[in-house]
């Protein structure tokens, strides 16, 4: 398939792709595949007018009716997962297999959704007074923005949206001005869906913003704007943490991580070892839950790391679009440039680098291809601290399983962990209170591929907010306490006396 068959199976139109000025290049060669117009201010401020008008219709119809919107939402995307994960490969160069899996997970939380909204429970709460009752009720909140990053073009959206949706909340959706083709395909998608849906759906319902920081800002200082949800590096999710604070609204956010494993002396190597290859080159290094530190004890370093360098050497980087390939190119040239100072400056500080080089300059014109990194550390040093959105894997050695946890916990970032072991004490100690500090911490698993049932997101500078599964839902809704007097008396609380 051509570049231009992709793009039309996917539903974009000649009209749409061209005539504006934001340039879209596809990461697989360089070239653009893409001129579009974008919006003005003006506009992202009569979208958020236009979903506010949606929100008074949208939140008074039955949650389980919502549901079904978001039932057919996820039908319509099985329908196109193939078609839709060649557009996400297309855009930002993840491998095709990768394209669909993002497309599987905006599946998945669509059929929890579905569940989830005949489940929006409240709770009942005992009253200390006689003849009260006490209890706890959810409400759609508002209109809820959502700012995603373009290593993730459509699956985050998702988690925000399908839980939106059920929660009674309209969506507006500003994607990565770098993958801005996937959103205008999802957004296609919603449309039919609306349209098939019929009249419960309020026009403005869900809608997306094409363009660049300007139109981020607009929904973040807009008071009308309820809920901000933002995917991205730490200095964005800074930024809209302070514009949404400062209006006192209500922000999740998923800014960065920096994610480690600990390799304990009982651990199966060979899991182990596909584990580090998935989650450090996976996304070509460009998750957020992506492997960036090893952790690796003294006693099984010389076995484990000679079989990752030779796993490394035979990795097949190329056209993330071939069904061969396992590792596809970065984003652009500023990533390369990125990674390259990251590699020096870890030299400077010690490190042996195995690979980093750029690769395939032949023939794919203006990309940026590399050959994954592993860079061994002669301890964490101030590297190692930072996240690089690239695949460069640091290595430590440690002795004692404290040092590792203190190690994995030192750096400003906490998203996601894990320890590969058969040592129950030692796998429990890493999931206590004194193990990991991060938002996910797993056991035989790498830190990457989350599934959509559990909360995702992290601590520190990762944010603290949680997306997708478990009770996640309740950061779209406004809780409500409610006491109710049913008896003849009106006692106060506290036993406080008051007669008039
Ligand atoms: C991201 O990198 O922003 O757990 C999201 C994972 C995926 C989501 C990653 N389910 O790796």
């Amino acid at each position: 398939m051509t570049h231009t068959d992709i793009l039309t199976a996917a539903g974009l139109t000649e009209l749409q792709l061209t005539g504006g000025t934001l340039s879209v290049t596809t990461p697989i060669d360089g070239s653009e595949i893409a001129q579009l117009k974008m919006h003005s201010v003006a506009e992202a401020q009569a979208q958020i007018a236009a979903a506010n008008d949606a929100f008074q219709a949208w939140r008074s119809v039955p949650a389980p009716r919502r549901g079904e919107l978001v039932r057919l939402l996820g039908n319509e995307l099985r329908a196109q997962k193939e078609t839709l994960g060649r557009l996400v490969t297309l855009e930002c160069g993840k491998i095709y297999q990768e394209g669909l899996g993002e497309v599987q997970e905006m599946i998945d939380i669509c059929d929890f959704a579905v569940g989830l909204s005949r489940q929006l429970y409240g709770l009942t709460i005992a009253s200390e007074r006689p003849g009260h009752s006490m209890r706890e009720t959810w409400h759609p909140m508002g209109v809820c923005g959502v700012i995603t990053a373009f290593n993730f073009p459509v699956a985050p959206w998702c988690w925000n949206a399908a839980l939106a949706l059920v929660c009674g909340d309209p969506v507006i959706w500003k994607p990565s001005e770098k993958t801005p083709l996937t959103a205008l395909a999802v957004q296609k998608i919603c449309d039919k869906v609306m349209a098939e849906f019929g009249e419960d759906a309020p026009k403005g319902l869900i809608q997306t913003l094409i363009g660049e920081r300007d139109l981020g800002q607009t929904l973040t200082a807009s008071k009308d704007v309820a809920i901000v949800s933002a995917t991205g590096s730490v200095p964005m999710g800074r930024a809209v943490a302070g514009d949404v604070a400062a209006r006192l609204g209500r922000s999740i956010l998923e800014p960065g991580g920096n994610n480690a494993m600990i390799v304990a002396p009982s651990a199966d190597l060979e899991m182990a070892l596909r584990a580090i290859v998935f989650s450090a080159v996976g996304t070509a290094g460009q998750r957020c839950t992506t492997l960036r530190r090893l952790i690796v004890h003294a006693d099984v370093y010389d076995q484990l790391i000679p079989r990752l360098k030779a796993a490394y050497a035979s990795l097949p980087i190329g056209d993330p679009l071939d069904e061969g390939a396992l590792v596809g190119p970065l984003i652009d040239a500023d990533a390369m440039m990125a990674m390259d100072r990251a590699l020096e400056q870890a030299k400077a500080e010690g490190g042996t680098v195995h690979g980093g080089k750029q690769v395939l300059t032949d023939n794919h014109g203006a990309a940026a291809y590399v050959a994954p990194a592993i860079v061994e550390m002669p301890e964490q040093s101030a590297i190692m601290h930072h996240e690089t959105f690239a695949p460069i894997l640091y290595v430590v050695q440690y002795d004692d399983l404290d040092q590792a946890v203190a190690m994995q916990n030192a750096v400003p970032q906490g998203l996601s962990s894990c320890i590969f072991s058969t040592d129950v004490r030692e796998t429990e100690t890493f999931l206590s209170a004194v193990g990991s500090d991060c938002g996910i911490a797993n056991v035989n698993i790498g830190p990457s591929g989350a599934e959509i049932g559990g909360a995702f997101g992290g601590e520190k500078e990762t944010g603290g907010g949680r997306e997708s599964g478990s009770d996640a839902w309740k950061g779209y809704m406004r809780r409500q306490t409610n006491t109710v007097n049913y008896s003849r008396e009106l006692p106060l609380a506290q036993g406080i006396k008051f007669d008039i």
